[in-house]
């Protein structure tokens, strides 16, 4: 039974380590997923290369790991933002979306209405993700555009399209296979113990 225990333990801490949460689309500053939970970016303190970043109907295309999350994204609007300026712009999220499933995730960024957003100005997205275990941090360098000439609306995609109902989407199955994966390798490391 203590066995038992220690492995259902085990099972969750690698769930742990494999959930956190990349980046997709826009490119982030970089991505180290032992540091991914060191404030305010991950690890990755200097800005890199800008993307030009849509003022209206923009997004951020991340591949979560858990199934669930609870997502801020903030912006702080200078050259080369401090952990300061990261705090101060926790107060006024850009956006906050929450998430029921893993793997592909398209977070809408609208920031047309946003304080001192316009045209040509550049800045930094940070994206706060708790996902249950420690929040979890990514920065995207931009520069925000009326028209982003080279932004790419094909990549904001959903790994299942989320349903209401009780009934699961015949095709929203990844999260699912994912639990069904961990409850074999659970069954069969309980065989395994009984067999002994
Ligand atoms: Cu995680």
């Amino acid at each position: 039974m203590k066995f038992l225990a220690t492995t259902s333990l085990m099972l969750l801490c690698s769930t742990a380590v494999l959930g956190h949460f990349t980046v997709t689309y826009p490119g982030s500053r970089g991505f180290d997923e032992d540091k991914e939970p060191q404030a305010p970016c991950g690890s990755f303190d200097t800005v890199t290369n800008r993307t030009e970043f849509p003022l209206s109907k923009g997004f951020i295309e991340i591949d979560s790991g858990h199934v669930k999350a609870d997502i801020a994204i903030n912006l702080v609007l200078n050259q080369n933002p401090t952990s300061a300026d990261f705090t101060a712009a926790a107060a006024t999220p850009a956006a906050k979306v929450s998430i029921a499933q893993p793997d592909a995730n398209c977070l809408p960024v609208d920031l047309s209405a946003f304080a001192g957003a316009k045209d040509g100005v550049n800045g930094t997205l940070q994206i706060v993700y708790n996902g249950g275990d420690s929040p979890l941090y990514q920065c995207i360098d931009v520069t925000l555009k009326s028209n982003a000439a080279a932004w790419d609306p094909s990549k904001c995609t959903n790994a299942a399209t989320p349903t209401t109902g009780p009934t699961p989407s015949p095709t929203g199955s990844a999260g699912s296979n994912k639990v069904t994966g961990a409850i074999a390798v659970l069954v069969a490391v309980t065989a395994g113990f009984l067999a002994l």
